[in-house]
């Protein structure tokens, strides 16, 4: 085989169903032969003791989100994407986020407008609908799913982006007639309100109480109506960022009775609790809990536990990030004014796209709860698969783009704020120990990041349009 652009040798090849010692052949971003003993291309790394990943597909990312007054979001899309190709990920999925009153089609064309030009790996959108005007149901919507932005998200929380459940069963209902994923952010929002009225009322303000003004029964009753109404529509959703039991349990319990009901955790519920939002000391004293603020929150180590068993036994598909950077000391991020009066002003999110894959490969593969092959279908297949990118990306094989990630299985890493390229001034799992690291990224046969150094440059990512999830269509057969 002549002419090969990039020639990776010698290392372990896994995709979600198999690992092989064998070359990996490149021609023009894609992959063109796998075999053993390939002939040196115009550049040929050496891979004898990585293993070769497809590159990762962090399909939940915000990035340059507003997220509500004077508050500023830590990533634009260049450091977003590079701390994501520094993480091994060679494809990210954030939201494009419509404003009240805003048109969608004005929100998208903001985001292209913020990303096109600056990403180091490729990127699409998923949409946000906060405002399901008939235009928006009856004209935009379908458009842009067929324009390639098909999924979206709602909230069933928060005063500016939240549905009530007539206008979700309308958006389903959108995205039954296009073969669209509907993905659901679900906590319900007079629960909260009522909350966190009463733990203001008795001066309980710190950001620990974030925790105890959303529990787990907050999360559980929005997760099952969730369920109830893509019941009422037939049509498959996704639920995002799962915390704990009880909502994993309805998950099952739905997916038991054969509903398309799909469901993602990420690595906060895994590695995080609820203690770390109490943290007192070190930096930022009363207000370092402030660093651990998201939502749904971190909850206990029997969550933790829970949140396992649904990533080894098929109930979630995804593991995702969620990252959602604002810096910590900075009055436009953790430590505006108004968080110090109460946690209900402390933006809720985390940074985590660079992270995500280290703490799966350590906590998961090294430690025996997952294969590696799970591991390489939670962190790419499974998203390429659930989001309409696959076979193009998620997997190594010809014909697909060559993202490809070189993992240093041994390498023994504490995470730390110095390490990371993101535009947060902290990392949340700063301290964790991690085997296993990501050492090169390629994305479609281009070299990011080589043996941790930059190579890439902004504008290297491009847009990606989506087809149809496969998972999307009713009643598809399993294919998890
Ligand atoms: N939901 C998310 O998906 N990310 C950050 C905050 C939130 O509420
Ligand atoms: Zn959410
Ligand atoms: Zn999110």
């Amino acid at each position: 085989m002549d002419g090969l652009d990039l020639v990776l040798r010698g290392g372990t090849v896994v995709t979600s169903s198999d690992t092989t010692r064998c070359d990996v052949g490149v021609r023009d971003g894609r992959i063109v032969v796998l075999g053993s003993d390939l002939p040196a291309g115009a550049r040929v790394i050496d891979a004898s003791g990585l293993l070769v990943l497809p590159g990762g597909i962090d399909s939940h990312v915000h990035i340059a989100q507003p997220s509500g007054p004077e508050v500023v979001q830590a990533d634009d899309f260049q450091s977003g994407t590079l701390s994501a190709a520094f993480g091994g990920n060679t494809t990210i999925l954030p939201f494009a986020l419509q404003q009240r009153g805003q048109a969608l089609r004005d929100a998208v064309r903001d985001y292209h407008a913020l990303a096109d030009g600056q990403c180091y790996v490729d990127y699409g959108f998923h949409l946000i609908v906060s405002d399901p005007t008939d235009q928006l149901l009856g004209q935009d919507l379908p458009a842009l799913v067929q324009d390639g932005y098909t999924s979206f998200k709602v909230f069933m929380t928060y005063e500016d982006l939240r549905l009530d459940d007539l206008q979700i069963l309308r958006v389903m209902a959108v995205a039954r007639e296009q073969g669209a994923l509907v993905m659901v952010h679900a906590e319900n929002f007079d629960a909260i309100r009522y909350l966190t009225e009463t733990l203001e009322a008795a001066g309980k303000t710190a950001p620990f109480f974030h925790g105890p003004s959303r529990p787990i029964a907050v999360e559980r009753e929005a997760t099952h109506r969730a369920i109830s109404l893509a019941e009422l529509v037939d049509v498959p959703i996704m639920i995002v960022h799962v915390s704990g039991r009880d909502s994993m349990e309805q998950i099952r319990w739905a997916q038991s009775r054969g509903m398309q009901i799909y469901g993602e955790t990420c690595p906060q519920y895994l590695v995080l609790t609820e203690a770390d939002m109490g943290r007192i000391h070190g930096e930022g004293a009363e207000m370092e809990g402030a660093k651990f603020v998201c939502s749904p929150p971190p909850r206990d180590e029997a969550s933790q536990q829970a949140c396992w068993e649904g990533l080894q036994t098929g109930v979630f598909q995804l593991f995702s990030s969620d990252h959602c950077p604002f810096r910590f000391r900075d009055t436009a991020g953790k430590l505006n004014l108004k968080g110090r009066s109460s946690f209900r002003w402390v933006p809720n999110g985390i940074p985590g796209v660079e992270t995500r894959l280290p703490i799966l490969f350590s906590e998961g593969v090294a430690k025996g709860r997952i294969s590696l092959n799970r591991f390489v279908a939670l962190t790419a297949t499974n998203h390429a698969r659930m989001y309409g990118l696959y076979p193009r990306k998620g997997t190594i094989a010809v014909g697909s783009d060559a993202d490809l990630v070189l993992w240093d299985p041994e390498r023994r890493v504490t995470i730390s704020q110095s390490l990371m390229h993101h535009g947060a001034d902290y990392t949340p799992y700063e301290g964790l120990e991690v085997t296993g690291w990501p050492v090169t990224t390629i994305v479609r046969g281009q070299v990011v990041i080589e043996d941790g150094v930059l190579r890439g440059a902004p504008g290297q990512g491009k847009f990606l349009v989506r087809g149809l999830s496969e998972h999307a269509r009713p009643h598809a057969p399993a294919a998890f």
